[in-house]
């Protein structure tokens, strides 16, 4: 009974009713089903967590390394920029938490260096990249960036990192490549919500995956990511590397990537596999296209009550529009 009660839950797509009425319930829920149910359904989730305390999440923040990357002019928002803490205690990381305040507590045995990326597929020389190694040769700069989640709220965020077009140039694409496909970790000793029980009741397919035509790759605004407000990615954020697109929705911007790699056929991604009548592939903002479930004509800005338009290609058409067909 508490499988299929909580199955329903769980099988909520992403944004559907609020989040946060969704984690409300769920702990009203537990709370009913006693302590023998929230032992194990509590592991699953991750309840096992410690409450921990603003000051908690403060000083991970300050704690991450600097990178120090100069501030690219080419890409200002008319925007202020978003709270930091704000955004470090406001995340979607469906592996630790369908709740958002809690990912940032449940990252915390989640170990992101060293780590290796495999950029391989149909290119000319295939390699495996140590991060660590790739931040330090790569030339980085900061850029701030609109961000706009399909659950219609957004923020605004100076990321740091590098085009995947400098990555990707280094393997040498065949013109055979049309796709590129991203594969976050896979590891459900850390990541609660990958383990198989609750990976079978939810049907989620993973490790999380994610794709771009290769012009859409090759884009200027493309950046793979590896900080953000000047400092590396804090876990709860997909350290130590992932991907931005800004005029996409949020969930095309993969977080822990393990591995790149070029093809010549569309890519499955997550959210497409789990509801493709939702989630497309291309999944650009589009304040026009509603969600089945609901609007997106505009959008809420987090740490502030404020709600504003949403732009067509969240205002990246300058940069973007030449992709696609007018329409
Ligand atoms: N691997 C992985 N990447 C992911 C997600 C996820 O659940 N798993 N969520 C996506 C969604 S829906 C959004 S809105 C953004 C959130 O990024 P943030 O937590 O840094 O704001 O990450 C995206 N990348
Ligand atoms: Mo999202």
């Amino acid at each position: 009974m508490a499988n299929i009660h909580l199955k329903k839950q769980w099988a909520l797509s992403e944004g559907e009713a609020t989040p946060e009425a969704v984690y409300r319930n769920r702990r009203a829920f537990l709370k009913t089903m006693g302590v023998a149910t929230i032992g194990t359904a509590g592991l699953a989730y991750g309840w096992e967590a410690q409450a921990r305390s603003r000051s908690d999440l403060e000083r991970i923040i300050r704690g991450s390394r600097p990178l120090g990357a100069a501030r690219n002019s080419t890409y200002k928002v008319d925007r202020p920029i978003t709270n930091e803490l704000v955004a470090a205690r406001y995340n979607n990381f469906y592996e630790f938490s369908t709740a958002k305040d809690d990912v940032w507590e449940l990252v915390e045995k989640f170990k992101t260096s060293p780590w290796k990326l495999e950029v391989s597929g149909l290119v000319e020389k295939p390699q495996t990249f140590d991060v660590d190694d790739l931040i330090k040769k790569m030339p980085l700069q900061e850029r701030v960036y609109r961000f706009r989640c399909v659950e219609a709220w957004s923020m605004v965020v100076p990321w740091t990192g590098f085009p995947l077009k400098a990555l990707l140039d280094r393997v040498r694409p065949l013109s055979s490549a049309k796709f590129v496909r991203f594969t976050t970790f896979f590891d459900p000793e850390v990541a609660p919500r990958q383990r198989k029980r609750l990976a079978f009741w939810t049907r989620e397919p993973w490790p999380y995956t994610e794709g771009l035509r290769m012009d859409e790759a090759m884009n200027e605004l493309t950046l793979l990511t590896v900080g953000m407000y000047g400092h590396v990615l804090p876990k709860q954020h997909g350290a130590p590397l992932r991907l931005i697109t800004p005029w996409k929705y949020g969930y095309k911007s993969i977080k822990s990537i393990v591995k790149i790699e070029l093809t010549d056929k569309q890519p499955a991604t997550f959210w497409n596999t789990l509801a493709p009548s939702e989630y497309g592939f291309l999944s650009n903002v589009n304040p026009k296209v509603p969600h089945p479930r609901w609007s997106q004509a505009r959008e809420r800005v987090i740490g502030t009550r404020e709600r504003q338009p949403t732009l067509l290609y969240n205002g990246y058409a300058q940069q973007v529009a030449g992709m696609y067909p007018k329409g």
